[in-house]
């Protein structure tokens, strides 16, 4: 089944799709939006008549500029970055890079509007943006990585700052490629400060950081099954990537007692039915955070499958955590999962789930959570990130891993608030309002403009 938009909403959508040509992603993340909002909006007397949806949907602008760098070899390469800064109602502008070949205006704005809401979601103060290149750091040397990132920031230094705008990481932007980045712009401003995060523990980053993402995203899900009396323990589960998201998310489930039996990458799925304990997911994060390799070696090494060009969903679970990137869930996989008896989807990932998959979801009244919701805690560690640098201090592992915890269990209960439906919770309707409400309100204060 096809999923259709009510009338309003598909006025709405006619304005936004003109004036977007070509930017799919984009008009995805605010048709979703959208059909959660509009009936919000035209029951609410007080955000009548301020076209806020209008407003929000329009980034205060997007910054496109060229990178121009060398190769080893001495070929000369020229790429595209971006920086959208959508809205800092909340906040200085905040969200990641994403360094590949599919990176275009569209995926940047589809992104920076998730990261308004999201962020709201947090309750720290954050605004929203997002930026990137169309360049891919596969198969390049670090020092090809280094030139590249020196000239991104060449460009992108002017128009960042700890209180105007301030990147992280996202796909294919880790801890190198932060380094690089944070290297440069610290050497062109002549100063040390908090202009980007998901810096090294050594040089002024957060502990948790790398960790936040994935183990944020469990502590919610955990939240879910917890209202309903569950519990993760003992819970079999699917985990695609095998990035920075999916493998914190491995090893907190590993931590509350449950079983991920896939990992996955952009050319297939490993399926072990063992489970990847604690020395397989050492193994895998040296894989593919040091070596750089692909998941099929994990299935050569452990003697797992190897199921190349598919995505894990056809494997029964209790819990799905697509955790590698945009649609990555097709309203036949969330079919298939349904069938196989899933109790509770979180997205590790941004918008890894179709319109046509989302309504698979909660027609079955599964526990699902949008990726604006449970993958909330990346971001807010790098919000706690700026504080410990503007505050000069460095909190354990313990307290930042207790505020990303605490902060989960918050963006959960604005969830349930927004989206209870008697027994049942339409996450998607609560992080959408919930979010919204606040960047609306902010809105309203600061009048027009
Ligand atoms: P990484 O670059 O560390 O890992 C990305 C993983 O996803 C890799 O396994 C990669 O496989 C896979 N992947 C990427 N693109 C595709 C594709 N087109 N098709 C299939 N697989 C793909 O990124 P992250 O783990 O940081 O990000 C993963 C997701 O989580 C993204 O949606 C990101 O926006 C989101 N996110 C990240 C946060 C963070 O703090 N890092 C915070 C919140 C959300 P391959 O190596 O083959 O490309
Ligand atoms: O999508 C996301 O929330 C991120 N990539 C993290 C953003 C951030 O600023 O830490």
């Amino acid at each position: 089944m096809k999923h259709k938009a009510s009338a309003t909403v598909e006025r709405f959508m006619e304005g936004l799709r003109a004036r977007n040509p070509g930017q799919p992603t984009f008009l995805q993340a605010v048709q979703e939006v959208a059909e959660s909002v509009i009936p919000f909006l035209e029951a609410e007397p007080r955000y009548k008549d301020a076209a806020l949806l209008e407003r929000i949907t329009e980034p205060d602008r997007c910054i496109l500029f060229r990178i121009t760098w060398e190769d080893d070899a001495g070929k000369v390469h020229t790429n595209r970055g971006y920086r959208v800064q959508f809205s800092n109602a909340l906040g200085p502008y905040k969200g990641g890079l994403r360094f590949h070949p599919s990176v275009d205006l569209g995926v940047i704005k589809f992104l920076g509007f998730e990261q308004i809401l999201k962020n709201a979601l947090t309750t720290l103060p954050l605004g929203g943006g997002k930026g990137g290149a169309d360049f891919d750091p596969k198969g390049k040397s670090d020092r090809e990585v280094m030139r590249f990132s020196q000239a991104f920031m060449t460009e992108l230094e002017r128009y960042i700052g700890e209180d105007t705008d301030v990147p992280a990481g996202d796909i294919g932007v880790g801890a190198r490629e932060i380094g690089y980045l944070f290297g440069q712009y610290k050497r062109l401003e002549g100063r040390y400060v908090g202009a980007i995060t998901g810096k090294g523990a050594g040089w002024g980053g957060s502990l948790i950081r790398p960790e936040a993402t994935g183990y944020g995203c469990v502590y919610f899900v955990n939240e879910m099954l917890r209202r309903n009396g569950e519990g993760l323990e003992g819970k079999t589960c699917s985990v695609s990537g095998s990035g920075n998201v999916a493998l914190y998310t491995a090893e907190k489930l590993r931590h509350m007692g449950a079983k991920v039996v896939t990992l996955s990458d952009s050319s297939g799925f490993v399926y072990d039915p063992n489970g990847v304990d604690a020395h397989k997911l050492a193994w895998a994060k040296d894989l593919k955070f040091n070596r750089r390799g692909r998941i099929k070696e994990y299935a050569d090494e452990f003697g797992a499958e190897y199921h190349a060009g598919e995505r894990p969903w056809k494997v029964p679970v209790d819990v799905a955590f697509p955790s590698a990137t945009q649609n990555e869930v097709s309203g036949e996989d969330a079919a298939a999962l349904v069938k196989n008896g899933v109790i509770a989807v979180g997205e590790g990932a941004n918008m890894p789930t179709t319109l046509d998959g989302i309504d698979v979801f909660q027609r079955a009244q599964i526990l699902y959570a949008p990726g604006k919701a449970s993958n909330a805690g990346g971001v807010a560690v790098s919000g706690l990130e700026q504080t410990q640098n503007s505050m000069r201090i460095t909190w354990s592992a313990e307290e930042v891993d207790r505020r990303l915890s605490d902060i989960m269990v918050r963006v959960h209960e604005q969830c349930v608030q927004f989206g209870v439906e008697g027994e049942h919770v339409d996450y998607v309707k609560g992080a959408n309002i919930a979010g919204f409400v606040r960047v609306a309100d902010a809105m309203l204060a600061y009048g027009v403009m």
